[in-house]
């Protein structure tokens, strides 16, 4: 062995070992927030620190004040603010001559490319809002989008925000089935959507999907906007009610709208996730709070700057992609990289190949991404010039150290910090890191809460918990970027979210994320996972009741359990275990039909990993599926005590089968 592959060796060991790593120098020199000192003065003025975000943000009128918690848990931020999203998010932007600055970078799966200066931005944004107006959209009319990583997702976005329509995003892998619950769960009469888009080279029908979502919709919808993605790969015919979105877009050629300001407090948008129940929630985030939340932790903790070319690989549809790629870095004036494919098309090193090209600054994933990179092998980082690179971030799950360790060498070149984000769909934006200026870090634990957010770790009677010993995660106090409530269902909003550790009576409110965590002796929290019936399937977030119905929506399928079992890459699989109608064990049609069912309710990136056929499941002497159990078979776990169920006999039979595929 060679000296030098000596040394490398003793590094390899070393880093492994390594439990705490500081922020490099250069960084914090350069670091947008880098004084420790922010802790202690969000603390001290809380709530008023909170106008350092809503201060990043031009305001039509200013707010009265910065908290109104009269009516808790319904809070409200920037009282009688007004502002408009896409004023700040574009219109700033030109008029302080970054008019030619690039706002949107796109990558098309194929190589082609676009880039929108904030100029371009602003034009399509207006004609498209004007076009939107024109079809008869009306403020506060709830639009739907259902697109793939193409500009005109964002665009779409920013045209409804500036005439004060929320919209509605549901991810372009949502099944027709799924998206009609939201059209249904919202009463969005408008539906933005495409023709198709690529995927591994391959073009996949989108439009199809939308019809049969639309079949679906129970009320009348107005208006379809089509963007033609496949050109002639794709013909097809538009309803009477369906628009191409070219043509909308070129018949308003020169248009201007003027933003309409919005109250801090008016709906910004809603997101559907997924919960305890079959039916998704729509989580209603506001245009004061959501916006300044965003754009804050876009500039603490991704460190972001306007002449940044910054890159969040999440898509749109999801939270992570709304917050960090389209309203934070935006809103801040910064390039925004967007990438319409998968990260293995054409090769392994394509999202390297994208940063290098792009000269990428920040770079953000999920988890599952890096164990993918990571099994791929560190050859397809290596050929490519990474060296643009100041931070990573990581969002969606928990990252074990060995991944964390990998991402921080091959991908950082142990100079980039990482910041390890956890935060929801509820909550708008990030809540637990480090702040990469300050902190160092510790590889598999998120970090401290941000400043002005008070986390705890708690047991089932309220008290803390010792440092080491896993709890449940709460917060203690509002934030700017939560959401207001359940759409349409206040009662959900309290049930799901406050009901477990408040005390109403005397007006303290605690959220609970629903979250088991843990935290050390210096305040970092380690996040465990959910407590609740929702698995994390490579980052989305999947409720196993949602699955639970559609396998039972299978003809010949009599009972289902749903539950996840650990993954080497998507960190969890679904696991199915059901009971045939009559009896026969199932076969292999009857397994394919669970497939199909599932990917039509939901979709593909639901589709399970496991079925198992049994004639029984394991329940309790009251009836109960005892899940744990099955979660344990999953996992491949030694089952503790069966002795309590109602029929332990049917434990071998599953497990039998399990270890046998
Ligand atoms: C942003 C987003 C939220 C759930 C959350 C938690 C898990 C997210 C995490 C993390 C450990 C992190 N989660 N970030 N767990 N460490 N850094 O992912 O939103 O799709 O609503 O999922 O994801 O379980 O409760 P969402």
């Amino acid at each position: 062995m060679g000296e030098e592959e000596d040394l490398d060796v003793q590094l390899e060991a070393q880093l492994a070992e390594q439990e705490e790593f500081e922020p490099p120098e250069e960084f914090v020199e350069q670091a947008n927030v880098s004084d420790p000192g922010i802790y202690e003065e969000f603390e001290e003025e809380w709530p008023q620190s909170w106008e350092r975000a809503a201060d990043l943000l031009d305001w039509d009128q200013e707010w009265d004040a910065v908290l109104d918690d009269s009516d808790a848990p319904f809070y409200e931020w920037f009282v009688d603010g007004e502002l408009n999203a896409a004023y700040n998010c574009v219109d700033r932007h030109v008029e302080s001559g970054r008019k030619n600055h690039a706002a949107i970078k796109w990558e098309g799966e194929a190589g082609e490319t676009r880039t929108y200066t904030y100029q371009d931005l602003y034009r399509e944004v207006n004609e498209f809002a004007a076009a939107l107006r024109e079809l008869g959209v009306e403020e506060d009319d709830v639009v739907t989008l259902h697109l793939p990583m193409i500009p005109e997702l964002p665009i779409a976005m920013l045209a409804c925000a500036r005439i004060g329509a929320p919209h509605s995003v549901v991810f372009a892998g949502f099944s027709a089935d799924a998206l009609a619950t939201r059209m249904n769960a919202a009463d969005s009469e408008y539906l933005i959507t495409c023709d198709g888009y690529y995927r591994r080279g391959d073009a996949l029908d989108h439009i199809e999907k939308a019809n049969n979502g639309l079949a679906g919709v129970e009320h009348d919808v107005e208006d379809v906007v089509v963007v033609d993605r496949l050109g002639d790969e794709l013909p097809h015919q538009l309803a009477e009610n369906q628009h191409d979105y070219a043509e909308l877009v070129a018949a308003q050629e020169g248009e201007r709208v003027e933003p309409v300001s919005r109250d801090a407090e008016d709906m910004l948008f809603l997101m559907y996730t997924s919960g305890t129940t079959g039916k998704p929630k729509g989580a209603k985030h506001t245009t004061g709070g959501y916006l300044s939340y965003a754009a804050w932790t876009t500039q603490s903790v991704l460190d972001v700057k306007p002449e940044d070319t910054y890159w969040c690989a999440a898509d749109i549809g999801w939270i992570t992609g709304h917050s960090y790629i389209v309203y934070g870095p935006l809103a801040l004036g910064s390039t925004t990289m967007m990438y319409e494919g998968t990260p293995d098309y054409p090769d392994k090193d394509r999202l390297w190949e994208i940063v290098e090209k792009n000269a990428v600054d920040i770079f953000y994933t999920a988890p599952t991404a890096i164990r993918a990179f990571m099994k791929w092998g560190e050859e397809y980082p290596a050929t490519r010039d990474l060296s643009s690179l100041r931070l990573l971030g990581t969002v969606g799950e928990p990252i074990n150290p060995r991944a964390w360790k990998w991402y921080y060498k091959h991908i950082g070149n142990e100079s980039c910090p990482i910041v390890d984000t956890w935060w929801q769909t509820e909550t708008g934006g990030m809540m637990i890191t480090t702040l990469p200026g300050i902190n160092n870090m510790k590889p598999g634990s998120a970090g401290p809460a941000l400043p002005g957010i008070d986390a705890k770790v708690i047991a089932p009677d309220k008290s803390e918990v010792e440092p080491g010993r896993a709890g449940h995660l709460t917060i203690q106090r509002p934030w700017p970027g939560m959401l207001r409530t359940v759409y349409k269902n206040d009662e959900r909003f309290i049930q799901e979210y406050w009901e477990a550790y408040s005390n109403p009576e005397e007006d303290e409110w605690v959220y609970f994320p629903e979250d088991g965590a843990k935290i050390d002796d210096d305040g970092y929290i380690t996040v465990l996972g959910r407590i609740d019936d929702v698995i994390n399937v490579s980052g989305h977030r999947l409720g196993t009741m949602e699955i639970e119905s559609a396998v039972v929506g299978v003809e010949g399928v009599a009972e289902a359990a749903v539950v996840g079992g650990s993954h080497e890459v998507k960190g969890e699989a679904v696991y199915v275990y059901a009971i045939t109608e009559d009896e026969s064990g199932g076969d292999e049609d009857l397994h394919d039909r669970v497939i199909d069912g599932v990917e039509e309710a939901i979709g593909p990136f639901a589709r399970p990993e496991e079925i198992v056929f049994t004639p029984e499941l394991p329940k309790t002497r009251s009836g109960k599926i005892m899940r744990r159990l099955l979660e344990d078979i999953a996992n491949g776990n030694e089952l503790g005590n069966t002795s309590t169920l109602r029929n332990p006999d049917v434990v071998e039979d599953i497990q039998q089968q399990v270890r046998s595929d």
